[in-house]
């Protein structure tokens, strides 16, 4: 029989290059939400591929991107810091957009981890062959220290199988995983609820409203039957809390809806879901505010 194999794979690039949708296409399982809008992961996330004597534990991150206030300043802190420890690291970037500070940014930043980075060209359905070839020789021209270029596509199921052998040519034979086979995520649910209502959010307003947002349990009662939530969505300003609260309350009831639906088919029991709206001014821009927020590297 074979060895178990087992390791640590980190997934990094800007916001919107497809790193959740491809850590929850190669799981076959909706772990990280996947939003149109850039900023979608705030934490380090983690899910657990695992195939016979091979685990392979993909550690999804925030995309890296300027920095605005402090909530930015740990989302890229928390990203470029997954990467540490890991075997591999797939570095993202889309063919449909052009190769931007921020990539170059990451680059010099991963350079010194001494771990093989592979460069996934992403979203290559939206691009002809001609733009993906243009795009794969200017990424050789401005990253030469990367050796392996995989273009790949998670909505259409491109790449992927290279992909896949790339990385488990990468994974060490450990003899032992990292987590019981059954498990393919190590998430609390109480940071899977608060990421749920925070992706309803995401998917119904725009511009700042969605970056503004934090979500905070205020009680979370599990029985046989029902799981009972009460939480908090905190904006930063009044103008923001009227926008969540729509007309005679219509947005955050679709909020409390969807988002109850979700949690319902991700638990598989019936969810009691009481959402409230608070503001608690510029928590952005505090270090102590957003770690009360949940954003913590220890918490969620
Ligand atoms: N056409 C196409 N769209 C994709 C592909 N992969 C992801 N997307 C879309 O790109 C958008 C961003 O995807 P995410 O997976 O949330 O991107 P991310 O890199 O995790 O973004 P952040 O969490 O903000 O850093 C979503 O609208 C996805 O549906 C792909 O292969 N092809
Ligand atoms: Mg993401």
């Amino acid at each position: 029989m074979d060895k178990i194999k087992s390791g640590f794979v980190s997934l990094v690039g800007r916001p919107n290059t497809g790193k959740s949708t491809l850590m929850n296409t190669i799981l076959g399982k909706d772990i990280s939400i996947v939003t149109d809008k850039a900023q979608t992961t705030r934490n380090k996330i983690n899910g657990i591929y695992n195939k016979d004597n091979l685990q392979i534990v993909f550690v999804d991150t925030p995309g890296v991107h300027n920095v605005k206030n402090e909530l930015d300043r740990f989302m890229n802190r928390t990203a470029l810091q997954a990467t540490k420890g890991t075997d591999l690291i797939l570095f993202l970037a889309p063919a449909n957009e052009h190769i931007g500070k921020n990539d170059l940014f990451i680059l010099q930043n991963l350079k010194d981890r001494e771990i093989e980075i592979v460069l996934l060209i992403t979203k290559i359905d939206t691009v002809s062959k001609a733009e993906l070839d243009a795009k794969i020789a200017e990424w050789k021209g401005v990253a030469k220290d990367i050796k392996k270029i995989i273009p790949i596509s998670a909505v259409a199921g491109a790449g992927l199988n290279e992909l896949m052998a790339e990385i488990a040519a990468n994974i060490p034979e450990t003899g032992y995983k990292f987590y019981p086979d059954e498990m393919s995520s190590d998430q609390p649910e109480r940071f899977i609820v608060r990421e749920i209502i925070r992706e309803q959010i995401l998917n119904l307003t725009s511009e700042e409203v969605p970056h503004s947002v934090a979500i905070l349990i205020d009680e979370f009662k599990e029985t046989k039957t029902l799981l009972r939530v009460t939480a908090s969505i905190v904006m930063e300003r009044e103008s923001q809390k009227g926008i969540i609260i729509g007309a005679k309350g219509a947005m955050i009831k679709t909020i409390g809806i969807k988002a109850r639906e979700k949690m319902e088919s991700i638990f598989g029991s019936k969810v009691f879901l009481e959402l409230f709206v608070r503001t608690n001014k510029n928590w952005r821009q505090s270090a102590s505010l957003i770690k009360r927020m949940g954003y913590d590297k220890d918490t969620y």
